[in-house]
């Protein structure tokens, strides 16, 4: 789609499509589509919970 844009920082948005909460007109978050290289090298940069 970056490419169809030519948009080089368009992501998909994931939206939240219950009204579940107070919080529920927040509840959104990027959706990006990488390289199964890219990817896992962002995978080895993420900490676990707690560390
Ligand atoms: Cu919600």
């Amino acid at each position: 789609m970056r490419k169809i844009t030519g948009n080089n920082e368009f992501n998909y948005v994931l939206l939240c499509n219950k009204i579940c909460g107070a919080a529920h007109y927040n509840m959104q978050m990027d959706v990006v589509v990488e390289s199964q290289e890219d990817y896992d090298k962002w995978l080895a940069e993420q900490k676990t919970f707690g560390e």
